[in-house]
């Protein structure tokens, strides 16, 4: 017997549980100012993000999916895309949008159940929330095959949960980006659980990344509670699919700190002694941590970052909450180009009960 092929799995760190570096920086990290915007917009995400909670257990939104505890992949696949790339999400990076130009407002109006949440203001071309499991992986190689088709400069980026790559719309995205080559970023979050499935039941796969493999593709692991390897991964998986060298997938490891949503309890499924472990490898506190030592931030400057996010989730908030409803009629607009005769009907009725 001989070795047919053989696949190695490269997983990278480079700040440690307590925000030391163990890695030389990459060049983006030297840069100070980089780094602290980085985590204002972490910030700035976990205080957006207990606010929908907070909002929703208040009966002002339907539902919401919190980020909480990742927030470092959020900022990382943000800061990491350029404006004309495309973003195809699920539910759980809201935080990435944001960063692309998607408003707190859009935001809370989606949670609140309204559809015009999902005309985001900013970010034109990216894609709607994707809350159908994995199904936007074969959305995401249609874009990235027109992109190719183009012959332009961009990347389309499909960030799934570690539960969606159980789905056979996740391997057949693999397999196409593979067999053609496609500017396509596959970045798994695995966050341990998929609603109460733990990872450990999910697959009997090594890692998530080497899913990759069997399609052709780059497949590498990189600690997801560290801004700088996410963005140093995204860097790299983007500049290679810019310049013609086809996919990647990353799988980032972190923990789903909150329930998986707000109509779920976690407490039922899993132990407290794993979350408050979990607790301890967060990664807002890791950079901080970082910033601390490296003497670029302090408790003044943290307690004015707080007083700014927090005002400026609540100016969000007010602009939700005075936002007019939507029109009834609404509901019959954008589904079929022109109004079907029955549809008309009961347009009609809602038109004239709402007069
Ligand atoms: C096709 C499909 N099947 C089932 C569901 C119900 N569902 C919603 S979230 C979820 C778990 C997803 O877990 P994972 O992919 O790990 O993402 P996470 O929520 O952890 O970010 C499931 C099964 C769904 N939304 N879509
Ligand atoms: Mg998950």
């Amino acid at each position: 017997m001989s070795l047919a092929a053989h696949f190695d799995i490269q997983y990278t760190r480079i700040l440690d549980d307590s925000g030391r570096a163990l890695a030389p920086l990459p060049p983006f990290a030297k840069d100070a100012a980089a780094l602290t915007e980085l985590y204002r917009w972490m910030t700035l995400i976990r205080a957006f993000d207990a606010k929908a909670v907070a909002l929703q257990r208040t009966g002002q939104l339907g539902t919401f999916a919190s980020m909480l505890g990742q927030e470092a992949i959020q900022a990382g696949i943000g800061s990491a895309m350029t404006a004309e790339d495309v973003l195809l999400s699920s539910y759980r990076e809201q935080g990435a949008l944001l960063m692309r130009g998607v408003t707190m407002k859009d935001l809370f109006l989606y949670w609140g159940g309204d559809e015009r949440g999902s005309h985001f203001s900013g970010a034109r071309g990216d894609f709607p929330i994707c809350v159908t499991i994995a199904a936007h992986a074969t959305h995401a190689v249609g874009v990235a095959y027109a992109i190719k088709l183009r012959r332009q400069p961009r990347v389309a980026v499909c960030t799934l949960g570690d539960g969606a790559t159980s789905k056979g719309d996740f391997y057949e995205g693999i397999n196409a980006a593979g067999a053609w080559q496609l500017p396509l970023v596959f970045f798994v979050s695995n966050n341990q659980w998929a609603i109460s499935t733990p990872r450990t039941t999910q697959t009997a796969a090594q890692t998530f990344a080497q899913k990759a493999i069997a399609g052709g593709i780059e497949g590498l692991q990189v600690d997801g509670n560290d801004v700088l390897a996410v963005r140093q991964a995204m860097d790299t998986a983007l500049a290679k699919a810019r310049g013609g060298g086809g996919p990647t997938l990353i799988e980032a490891l972190t923990y789903r700190l909150s329930d998986h949503t707000t109509a779920d309890d976690a407490s039922r499924y899993r132990g407290a002694d794993e979350v408050a472990a979990a607790w301890k490898l967060e990664p807002v506190a890791r950079l901080r941590a970082f910033l601390t030592q490296g003497g670029a931030w302090d408790k003044a400057r943290e307690d004015t970052l707080l007083h700014e996010c927090n005002a400026q989730v609540q100016a969000a908030v007010e602009a939700y909450q005075n936002e007019p409803p939507p029109a009834l009629t609404q509901m019959f607009d954008h589904l079929y180009a022109g109004v079907p005769a029955a549809l008309q009907k009961q347009r009609a009725a809602v038109l004239a009960e709402s007069a």
